[in-house]
């Protein structure tokens, strides 16, 4: 094979062993898959209803619209509008899991389940309008649980999510509101993109796309209640320090990967391997449990708990080619079917547990919050089974591990500049933006994708902005990116970050008593905790009395794939902010449909779409983005 995937050397190093074994991998898959369809690229095929699949000729020479009359605009804005539904039916679906958790909680069910974090509940409360005094934590659980789930029911469409006006700056609702894209009920935006886009409605593509505006801020409604009801459960991430890559995978230890996005089970996972290790270490493993993360649920635990993570999404099926893994437990979202596939050369169990989510080749251990626990050990005596079948000739662990700093939380982050001036934390942040210091702040955010070197895109626009001093933050598998290729470290900050980033990145630092920097690139955790990003822009902003359009922020996702990362990427951009997309959206055969996302948004709502595929060029266009910005603020 002549062309190169990743730049993960672990990744290099597993590739001939899938290759001998006559193991396909994601790329082997990706090479039969060329040349993949030029009408699906340019999303310019419908197949809504079955007088079709019908598909426009992008050269106009062929038919331009389908049997309905639908023209190459209405048909690539309604399939983008179905991926955005799908992706914030995905984020919300799980916050609707942690919000009956804690519905739970406060019934005084889910005995494997606690209030890790009173404050958070307290503050929660507070910004959802919840009365606290004289209730206990179970009734204001259960009242914020309540609420939260309002959000998913309300039939009044004239009063809005309360998780989206109550995190966002006034003048972002107002903005919002008047467009008419701010969501009532999260179901009923998902609900509202699938009826609109049924044959023969919504046939206007400006329209359409503002419902897919719509549904993006659904998504961030169920992002945001996600991170924030998880916080209360299971604890606001703090600093630690951790590692990443497959070195992580450890020969004398029964190893279990936990995989997806929810983590309901894979916290009770991590509890349970402690209480049951000596059976681990009786079965033959001299270091017990070793739990590592796969993509955000891997990110979850890592946030909370140091657990190291293996590796991100598109490598996933590596960890099963070390020989070492015995247990790979998965839950929903990015799980390739492959795994269940490729489990099958191995000793390791595939374990499935969502009843949305199975998979061909796997045991399925049906978790429910009630019988958490008793998930949990019937997952790890499967895995002790399995390790007596482990084939010591096969183990394979690259030595491949970075050191990464974790957990920075909104909270931890105004933690540690609150050392450089309790009364006023943000301060220490803004003088420094405004002095120059700190250009501005970029959030990298969303997944890998086969249509580019595997991390490559993270790691190069990452060095060059921190060069010139933009201050980094990372989320999903771009974290996991980072994380692997050791830019979560000091070292990384002293080696890469531009001198007045370091000297900012040293100086809280050194007030948090760490004897240098902080790490290169900040990591805040899953995707949904992209909204712990926004809520300290959201912090800024309305310090400097401002909207988010104004700040020097921008978001990149340099490898985005997943009907997830649309959602999230279009609630950037109404929200304000420019969003560097990498990989070509498939939307590119509707010139009105490409102008609308890359321009004409601007005007809507200050943010837009920025693609380029080359990461050089990004980071010079995101630089200048930066530049405009502090222009308009006149710094
Ligand atoms: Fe999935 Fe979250 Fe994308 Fe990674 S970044 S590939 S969505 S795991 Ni969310
Ligand atoms: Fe063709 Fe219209 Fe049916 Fe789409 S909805 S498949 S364009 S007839």
């Amino acid at each position: 094979m002549n062309f190169k995937f990743s730049i993960d050397r672990a990744v290099q190093q597993l590739l001939p062993v899938a290759e001998k074994n006559n193991i396909q991998t994601v790329w082997d898959r990706f090479k039969a898959q060329q040349p993949q369809c030029g009408f699906g690229k340019l999303g310019v095929c419908c197949r809504i209803c079955w007088k079709g699949p019908c598909r426009v000729d992008p050269f106009g020479n062929g038919p331009q619209r389908g049997v309905c009359g639908a023209d190459a605009h209405t048909i690539v804005a309604r399939n983008l509008i179905r991926g955005i539904a799908a992706g914030a039916a995905s984020h919300s679906d799980h916050g609707r899991h942690i919000a009956m958790a804690l519905f739970e909680v406060g019934e005084g069910h889910a005995s494997a389940y606690k209030i890790k974090d009173e404050a958070k509940l307290q503050q929660v409360a507070k910004r959802l309008g919840i009365k606290t005094d004289g209730k206990n934590l179970q009734q204001i659980a259960k009242e914020v649980a309540t609420v939260s789930l309002d959000d998913f029911s309300r039939q009044n469409a004239k009063v809005p999510c309360q998780w989206a006006v109550s995190t966002m700056t006034k003048e972002r609702a107002e903005k919002l509101s008047n467009l008419g894209v701010m969501p009532h009920n999260i179901d009923a935006a998902v609900a509202e993109i699938m009826s609109r886009t049924h044959v023969g409605c919504d046939a206007d593509p400006v329209n359409i796309l503002l419902g897919g505006l719509k549904g993006a801020l659904a998504d961030y409604t169920g992002m945001y209640l996600s991170t924030e009801l998880s916080d209360v459960l299971f604890g606001t991430p703090q600093p630690s320090v951790t590692s990443a890559n497959l070195g992580v995978i450890k020969e004398n230890a029964i190893n279990i990967a936990v995989h997806g996005h929810n983590p309901l089970l894979s916290e009770i996972v991590c509890d349970a391997a402690l209480l049951l290790n000596d059976a681990a270490k009786k079965a033959g493993a001299a270091e017990g449990f070793n739990i590592v993360g796969i993509c955000c649920t891997g990110t979850e635990v890592m946030m909370r708990h140091g657990v190291p993570l293996a590796t991100n999404y598109l490598s996933q099926e590596m960890p099963i080619l070390t020989g070492a893994l015995d247990a790979m437990v998965v839950d929903v979202q990015c799980i390739m079917p492959s795994l269940g596939v490729i489990k099958e050369c191995f000793h390791t169990e595939l374990i499935t547990t969502m009843p949305t989510t199975k998979i061909p080749g796997a045991t399925h251990v049906e978790f429910t919050e009630e019988k958490a626990m008793d998930a949990a050990k019937q997952i790890l005596e499967l895995a002790i089974e399995a390790y007596q079948r482990r084939d010591p000739k096969r183990i394979n662990i690259p030595q491949y591990k970075e050191t990464a700093v974790v957990g920075f939380s909104a909270e931890a982050i105004i933690g540690a500049l609150s050392k450089l001036n309790p009364e006023d934390p943000l301060k220490p942040l803004l003088d420094n933006i405004v002095n120059g210091n700190i250009q501005g702040i970029a959030l990298f955010a969303g997944c890998n994708s086969t249509n580019v070197v595997q991390d490559q895109n993270f790691i190069e626009i990452a060095k060059r902005l921190a060069a010139n001093n933009v201050l980094l933050l990372a989320t999903g598998c771009g974290a996991g990116a980072f994380s692997k290729h050791g830019l979560m470290t000091q070292e990384a900050t002293l080696k890469y970050a531009g001198e007045g980033l370091k000297a900012v990145l040293t100086a809280i630092g050194e007030a948090n008593g760490l004897n240098g920097p902080l790490p290169l690139v900040l990591h805040m955790g899953s995707c949904v905790d992209n909204t712990r990003a926004i809520s300290v822009a959201v912090a800024v902003a309305q310090k400097l009395g401002v909207d988010l359009n104004k700040l020097p922020l921008v978001v990149s996702a340099p490898e985005t794939m997943s009907e997830k990362a649309m959602a999230i990427g279009t609630c950037a951009v109404s929200l304000g902010l420019t969003t560097h997309l990498g990989t070509i959206p498939q939307v590119t055969g509707s010139k009105v449909v490409t102008e609308i996302l890359t321009d004409k948004l601007k005007d809507l709502v200050g943010g837009y779409f920025l693609v380029e595929t080359d990461p050089e060029k990004a980071a010079e266009k995101l630089l200048s983005v930066i530049e405009e910005k502090r222009k308009g603020l006149n710094i």
